[in-house]
């Protein structure tokens, strides 16, 4: 099966890709149905584990959205178990080296190119019987920049072969710079994003970013960026509770 995203990003469109961080597959299940691109599974911050990441990919691949996960770390067990488990792509918080990225890429390839070990249980339902045969150039790797350390290596971390581009954590960043994690509208921040898009755009990378606000998700499309992220499932649960209780009070 194609990786819709990576036909999104070779027409320059933007993709959109929701969160779930609450750990619950019909959650997952209706974000796949609600017009986003592509659903992540967020196991660093969700307050779960990989074998509640299996029904939350099963739910997903019932729907048009690409299934993706974000790792809890730059593990190769665990990359490797949520492939097989059927992402289709995946995001790896707290990139820092250039040896980072390349630990990372090979978790992500199968030999020669990697290091992922061999057993895609569910990869293959997903996939497809080819499975093997396309698995490395149809999954997604982005690494996230995320610290001061990965944005001061960042031209080298893009410059990993086979790594597909990169995935800008702001609200670590900003913190990092001495801001608050949600000062989303500080220009040293958005300097810093600019900063990473254009180094992103030369060396023929993707680059995505999570937006903390509707106003940041909008400011991100209208600069370019490969993928959005519009906020987590909670903080768009709270979002519309709150502004619909507004509305009734
Ligand atoms: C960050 O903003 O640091 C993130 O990791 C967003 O997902
Ligand atoms: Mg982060």
């Amino acid at each position: 099966r194609e990786n819709r995203l990576r036909t999104l990003f070779a027409q320059q469109q933007l993709a959109l890709s929701g969160w779930v961080s609450m750990g619950n597959s019909l959650l997952a299940e209706v974000l796949g149905h609600s017009g986003y691109d592509a659903v992540t599974v967020d196991l660093q911050h969700g307050p779960f584990s990989i074998e509640s990441a299996l029904p939350m990919l099963q739910a997903i691949s019932s729907t048009p959205a690409v299934p993706l996960v974000r790792c809890s770390e730059n593990s190769l067990g665990e990359i490797n178990k949520l492939l097989d488990a059927g992402a289709y792509g995946v995001i790896c918080p707290l990139i820092n080296t250039a040896a980072d990225a390349e630990r990372f890429v090979r978790a992500c390839h199968y030999s020669p190119r990697g290091a992922r070990s061999y057993g895609p249980a569910r990869g293959f339902l997903y996939g497809g019987a080819d499975y093997f045969a396309h698995a490395n150039a149809t999954i997604l790797t982005l690494a996230m920049i995320e610290t001061r350390e990965g944005y001061a290596n960042a031209k080298a971390i893009l410059q990993t072969p086979d790594l597909d581009g990169i995935f800008i954590g702001p609200s670590d960043l900003a913190i990092e710079l001495g801001l608050a994690p949600d000062a989303y509208d500080d220009a040293r921040l958005n300097e810093a994003i600019d900063h990473l898009l254009a180094l992103g755009r030369k060396l023929g990378k993707y680059v995505g970013i999570f937006a903390g606000t509707m106003e940041m998700a909008q400011r991100m499309k209208g600069i370019g960026m490969d993928l959005v992220v519009p906020g987590t499932d909670i903080q768009q649960v709270k979002a519309e509770g709150a502004r619909r209780i507004a509305a009734l009070r």
